[in-house]
């Protein structure tokens, strides 16, 4: 039946919307099934998403009109999609009996939950969403980001520039000792180590064991070269007292460098639970928001779901201290150059989404981490792109593929953000710098697409 007039008012502003401060807006890009129209399908998707079902129930009573999520509007945006846009009233979320504060789950079991599988609705995601700051301000946000970083690292706390970072590779496959062996190696010329995700308590590479190597790496490390390191690791489990357990026995074993861990959560695959266990359970680590598998949903491709920006705002709201936000086209995973604009969502205090512009009222930072593909001939024009450094990179195949080796890697690494700061042409750095210039020759590929020439320059 009809529902247009209970969930749909046009006359609804969005300014006003968001001065009184009392709903959540959501932009999706949706087409309805043949035979539907655009608004009718919208407020069978407000209703489903909020107060009602596809028939009237006898049990709806005035209070319960008065919250129901509104389409305020909708719109025709070409190639047979449109724009809708939903108001949701705060009180329609969920908050929990500990302690009254807002989750993640029930934003997204309302406003991305059954509408995703409606007979009605031909495909909807969500790009953006807007949050009053009455409902942000019940998340937890996160308590640590990459200014801890650098305070470790003994840099300024503001803009204190590119953590140099590596994956272990091979992503799986490394015994114990080898595994450390790969750290230590990366270490010496590198900040930061992170497990790879889906590394965790193999029987080939107990978790105990493997800790217990690294955490001796590290201090081996540190006493090498006088600097502090820093290590993610993998918690991601089915079972939040798993993740808890990991995470204890993880902090043991680093000690004295207990600090210097951070906890990897793989949070698309293990989902919110995961990622609130790790925020709530070890609110003293970097909570490194892994996102594996998440291009099913975020891909340009998938038509369902909700973006990566979207991925990355709730994030932040989560507590995560820390994110993937892709590459922005400069490595091998997909994305584009104005993914620069979920960077900006999670690090400022006010950014600019696709559809709505957020304040963040003192709520912590979320860390852009970069990765994927990337290596030392990527990161100046990566950097040009996105305008600062302050990322928190990771070079797998960029270190580990260094034709000198993961020491060698990881100081080229370092020696590229360098050049960058400085205002300094890659390949003029790379004369005075070996392992930049030995960079070239383990990635010839990229060196012939960014830098042609190179050969003849660096003689
Ligand atoms: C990259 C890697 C990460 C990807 C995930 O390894 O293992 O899991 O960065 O992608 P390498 P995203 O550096 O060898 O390519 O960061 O886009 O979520
Ligand atoms: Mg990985």
């Amino acid at each position: 039946y009809d529902q247009t007039n209970r969930y749909v008012n046009f006359d609804l502003n969005e300014e006003k919307l968001i001065a009184d401060g009392r709903h959540v807006l959501c932009a999706y890009i949706f087409k309805p099934a043949d035979g539907y129209g655009d608004v009718e399908v919208a407020a069978h998707f407000a209703a489903e998403s909020s107060t009602g079902t596809n028939v009237e129930v006898c049990t709806t009573d005035d209070f319960t009109k008065g919250v129901d999520a509104l389409v305020y509007e909708v719109k025709d945006v070409g190639d047979g999609d449109s724009l809708m846009k939903i108001a949701y009233p705060v009180e329609l979320f969920d908050r929990n009996i500990i302690d009254g504060r807002a989750m993640l789950a029930s934003f997204l079991t309302l406003c991305i939950g059954n509408n995703q599988g409606m007979g009605d609705v031909a495909y909807a995601k969500m790009h953006d969403f807007y949050v009053p700051r009455q409902y942000l301000e019940l998340f937890d946000g996160p308590s640590k980001n990459i200014s801890d970083f650098w305070r470790m690292l003994d840099r300024p706390t503001e803009n204190g520039g590119m953590i140099v970072g590596t994956i272990v590779k091979p992503k799986l496959g490394l015994r114990p000792k080898p595994f450390a062996e790969a750290c230590y190696q990366f270490w010496l010329g590198g900040d930061f180590v992170k497990n790879d995700e889906p590394q965790g308590n193999q029987v080939f590479a107990p978790l105990k064991e493997t800790i217990t190597a690294v955490a001796d790496a590290m201090k081996r490390a540190q006493d090498e070269t006088g600097e502090a390191k820093v290590f993610s690791a993998n918690i991601t489990a089915d079972d939040p007292l798993e993740m808890i357990a990991r995470g204890e026995y993880i902090l043991e074993a680093f000690g004295e460098n207990a600090n210097q861990v951070a906890f990897l959560v793989d949070g698309y695959v293990a989902g919110p639970t995961s990622i609130t266990t790790a925020r709530r359970n070890f609110p003293n680590q970097f909570l490194h928001y892994h996102r594996a598998g998440h291009g099913a949903v975020t891909s340009p491709q998938a038509k369902r779901g909700y973006t990566a920006f979207v991925l990355s705002k709730m994030s932040r709201l989560q507590g995560a201290s820390g994110i993937h936000t892709g590459t922005m086209g400069f490595g091998k995973m997909e994305g584009d150059r104005s993914d620069k604009a979920m960077a900006y969502m999670i690090e400022r205090e006010e950014a600019q989404g696709p559809y709505f512009k957020q304040k963040w009222y003192g709520m912590k930072a979320t860390t852009p981490m970069i990765s994927g593909g990337m290596n030392a001939l990527r990161l100046p024009g990566f950097f040009d792109n996105l305008g600062h450094s302050n990322i928190c990179q990771t070079s797998g195949g960029g270190a580990f593929g260094h034709v000198d080796g993961p020491t060698a890697g990881a100081l080229s690494l370092r020696q590229s953000h360098e050049a960058w700061i400085q205002g300094v042409n890659l390949v003029e750095y790379a004369k005075e710098h070996k392992e930049l210039a030995r960079a070239f020759e383990s990635f010839p590929q990229d060196a012939d697409r960014f830098y042609p020439g190179w050969r003849e320059q660096l003689g």
